[in-house]
This record gives C-alpha cells, structure tokens and sequence, in this order.
C-alpha cells in the first residue's frame, strides 16, 4: 500500500475513535460496538478515489510544496467527510433499489438483525459529517463554507436520487420517454456532485479559494464524464428497477421495431429469464463497444474544456481527477 493510502487509512481510525466518544452522547458498550461495526462495513470498504483526491488536489493547490502534517491530516479529514457522505448514500441507497450485494460484500441491511436498522444508521453516518468538521475545522476561516458546501451537495444528490426514483414511474408507463438527456441529468445530480465536484471544491477551500471564482468547475462537460457509470463490469439491479440507464436509452435508440418490444416486455421485470433476456440483447447492440467509443469522445472534450481553465493548477487537478475516472474497472 502506498504511504499516502496508509496515512489516509489512520485517519480514518482516528476520526472513528472521536465518534466512539463523542460527549455529546454517553455510548454504553453496546452502542458503541454497534457504531464501530457499522462504520468499519460501511465507510472504508471502496476505492476511496473520492477521499484520497482531496489530499492530491490540495497538493496539487500548493504547487507541488511538500504539506505539513496537519494539512495531511486536514485533507485527509475532508476527504473522510466525502466518503462518510458517500457510505451514507450508499446504505440508504441500496434499501431503495432493494440491491444485494455492494463492494463484493451483502449490502448492510441485508445482514442478520439488520434490516430497517439501517435506515438510522445511515442517519447517523450523515450526522458524522458535521461532527467531524466541527471538531477540526470550526476555527478556519472557511468553516462556514465548508458546511454549506455539504449541504448543497447533499441537497443535490438528494434529489437527483428523486428523480431517479420517480423517473421509474414515469417509464412504467412509457420506455420511449428515457433519453440520453434525462439520464445525465439524473446522474449529474445524483451522482456527479458528490463525486466529482465537492473534492475539488474542498480542496479549493482549504487552499483559501473562494468558490464563487471557480463556479466553472460545476461545469456540464465535467460532470458529463459521469454520464455513464453503469456500463463496465457491473448490472445490478437497474433492469429489475426500471433505471434511466445510459443502457436502456442507448438500446432503444439502436433497435428495430423488434428488439424494442422485447425491452417493453422484459425491462423492469424481477425474473432472471426476462433480465437475461435484456441482457442478452445489450451484448447484441454490442453496448460495451459504442460505450468505449463515446467514452473517449467525451474524454477529449473533457481535456479541451479543462485546457480552457485559467488556473494551471485547477486544470491539473481537474486532470489528474479525470485520469482517475476515465476507463476505470468498476
Ligand atoms: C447511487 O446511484 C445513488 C447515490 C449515490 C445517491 C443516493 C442519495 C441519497 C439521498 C440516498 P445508483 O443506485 O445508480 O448506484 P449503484 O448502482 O452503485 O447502486
Ligand atoms: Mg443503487
Ligand atoms: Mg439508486
Ligand atoms: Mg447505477
């Protein structure tokens, strides 16, 4: 592992230890034990790309300057704050979409006397983030920015899973109402926010920046670049959910009269012969191959509208962000 990872992973440990004691509530053992437990299954488990790229960024910010072991340690905090964020969606999000598995692991309340449990434990993981940024950001100057920072966002994702959910309903009645424009949409509020731009955007705040300068960093054409995470390696459960998938749209705009009525009758069923046969068909418009092609179109178009950034330092860190996202393995 490499040094970075390993001081981002003891941060980790250190921040866990205050929220086991936090005065502002007297944990018996029992409680405790439970908070660690669901803390360890849930928060660490990922890629931490999202958490590990503020302390990059920041570097980044500081023009290559070596950072002091508080600023490691305050990045690293930031960049916990965003996958306690994350870990919070993630458990309530897989409730609603009623999925299995999460991280090659059963999502949390599908554990053995979990259940709706989880329902309040992603509450808990939400209110972790406050506490966090109180303990060790509330003398800085950009305190209050950073708490509004991750109410915004939150906001955002908060509906872009509204629309997600609801979006369904509608396509219930009518596939042909999916289009390529609704599910960026989509993805750009659920998704795209809390990925892409609040790492950038803490990052910017600890380097003293204020975010009224870099509003073009919420540009469209770097929240694209998440326009299509469903495609590489993993399904889940969006054909059974009736999702707006960049799948789904991008199939009904390639098949005949013929293969759209087999999507009407499979698509949103839960049996596994109609979700094979959706399937089956994605593999026949051969989706894999035009995702890689229109993922490098949109790749260059990316680099052409970070080139445009008057910051060299903002366009390297927007750069090496989109390095790590771009042909990613999900
Ligand atoms: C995941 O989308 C959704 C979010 C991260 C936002 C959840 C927001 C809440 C307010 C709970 P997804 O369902 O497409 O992702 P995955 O395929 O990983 O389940
Ligand atoms: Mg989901
Ligand atoms: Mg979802
Ligand atoms: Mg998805």
């Amino acid at each position: 592992m490499n040094d970075l990872k390993s001081k981002f992973l003891e941060v980790y440990s250190a921040l866990k230890s205050e929220l086991l004691h936090d005065p502002a509530f007297e944990f018996t053992d029992v409680s405790r034990q439970w908070v660690e437990r669901m803390l360890d299954y849930n928060v660490p488990g990922g890629k931490l790309n999202r958490g590990l790229s503020v302390i990059d960024s920041y570097q980044l910010l500081k023009d290559g300057k070596e950072l002091t072991d508080e600023e490691i340690f305050l990045a690293s905090a930031l960049g916990w704050c965003i996958e306690w964020l994350q870990a919070y969606f993630l458990v309530l999000d897989d409730i609603m979409d009623n999925s299995q598995t999460r991280r090659g692991q059963p999502c949390w309340y599908r554990l053995p006397k979990i259940g709706m449990i989880a329902v309040n434990d992603g509450i808990v993981l939400r209110n972790h983030i406050p506490r966090i940024l109180k303990k060790h950001f509330r003398g800085k100057p950009y305190y209050v920015d950073l708490l509004d920072l991750f109410n915004e966002v939150e906001f955002q994702t908060a509906c872009g899973q509204m629309i997600d959910l609801i979006t369904t309903l509608e396509g219930e009645k009518d596939l042909s109402k999916y289009s390529i424009p609704l599910h960026h949409r989509i993805v750009q509020y659920k998704t795209a926010y809390y990925s892409f731009y609040l790492p950038v955007a803490c990052a910017l705040l600890m380097a003293g920046e204020n975010l009224e300068n870099h509003i073009d960093v919420k540009n469209d054409d770097y929240l694209d670049c998440f326009g299509h995470p469903d495609v590489i390696g993993k399904i889940g459960t969006d054909i059974e959910d009736y999702k707006c998938s960049w799948l789904v749209v991008k199939a009904m705009e390639l098949s005949n009269e013929e293969q759209k009525k087999l999507l009407h009758e499979n698509y949103g069923k839960e049996d596994p012969t109609s979700v094979a046969k959706v399937k089956e068909l994605y593999n026949t418009l051969n989706l894999q191959g035009v995702f890689e092609e229109y993922e490098s179109k949109s790749y260059e178009k990316l680099i052409s509208s970070i080139e445009a950034h008057p910051s060299k330092a903002v366009q390297a860190v927007l750069k090496s962000f989109l390095a790590k996202i771009y042909k990613r393995q999900k």
